[in-house]
């Protein structure tokens, strides 16, 4: 609900054309499931300031050092929270590391409405998150084929299988099963383990949140996941991108 104020005062602010006349609206974007693949280290590095779960995590940074420093340590796509409220992100984040990185950016929002896959585009993204919970099925629909309609990529969260039998049908690129509990916070691997086999091959399988021991990740990969979302584990430190290249080694 607060969401859905918030884009309503957006989009009397900067209509629909206006979007569309940003300078970054027209260039083309790059498919973050192919760079998964191409850069094999499979990492979704995420710039990330506060969550509701841990309160502030990173609040010295600045977004242009941090994603950079995740590019030159081998990420292969780049995610970036743009809620503000409950992650102190914004669209300048976004938009300061579209300048940073040559990679795939993905914009992490809570999306509810296809103006929010307009600013996605304008302000640098390649890819949009897209939360199972929050949406129905024809919402995901049809907010999956606006998002391909501006040749950005899917990656739709689910966490739980009835999520994921009613998120098959909507079209995504990724499959992102999120191993935190939204609602309690609580992490467990167990839902990765779990969903792994029932996400079609044809369709890119992420394993997100509580990623942190190289151990897991080599179980993760070898079930299928090729793409991993992490966040706390480097922004918690004083240089994420160096945390990076230290989890790579
Ligand atoms: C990253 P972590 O535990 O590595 O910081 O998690 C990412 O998966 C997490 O930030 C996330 C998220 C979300 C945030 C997953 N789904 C939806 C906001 C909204």
């Amino acid at each position: 609900r607060d969401k859905k104020t918030e884009v309503q005062l957006r989009k009397s602010l900067i209509p629909e054309s206006s979007l569309e006349g940003f300078g970054l609206f027209d260039r083309p974007t790059t498919s973050m499931r192919n760079s998964l693949k191409a850069r094999n280290t499979g990492i979704i590095a995420e710039h990330k300031r506060r969550s509701p779960s841990k309160a502030i995590i990173n609040q010295k940074g600045s977004v242009s050092e941090i994603v950079s420093g995740y590019s030159k340590a081998g990420a292969g796509a780049i995610s970036v929270l743009t809620d503000g409220k409950y992650f102190g992100g914004s669209l300048d984040d976004l938009l300061l590391a579209r300048a940073s990185t040559s990679l795939p950016l993905l914009r992490k929002e809570f999306i509810i409405d296809a103006y929010q896959i307009l600013e996605a585009k304008a302000y640098g993204a390649d890819a949009i998150l897209l939360i199972a919970a929050v949406l129905t099925k024809e919402e995901l629909q049809s907010l999956c084929s606006s998002a391909h309609a501006l040749n950005l990529e899917v990656l739709l969260e689910v966490h739980s299988k009835k999520e994921l039998e009613f998120s098959l049908h909507a079209g995504a690129d990724l499959i992102g099963v999120n191993n935190r509990n939204l609602k309690t916070f609580e992490v467990s691997l167990d839902i990765s383990r779990e969903l792994c086999h029932l996400i079609p091959d044809a369709v890119g399988k992420i394993s997100e949140s509580g990623l942190g021991d190289p151990m897991e990740l080599k179980e993760l990969k070898q079930l299928g996941y090729e793409g991993f979302l992490m966040g706390e584990t480097f922004m918690k430190t004083a240089d994420p991108g160096n945390a990076l290249r230290e989890f790579l080694k």
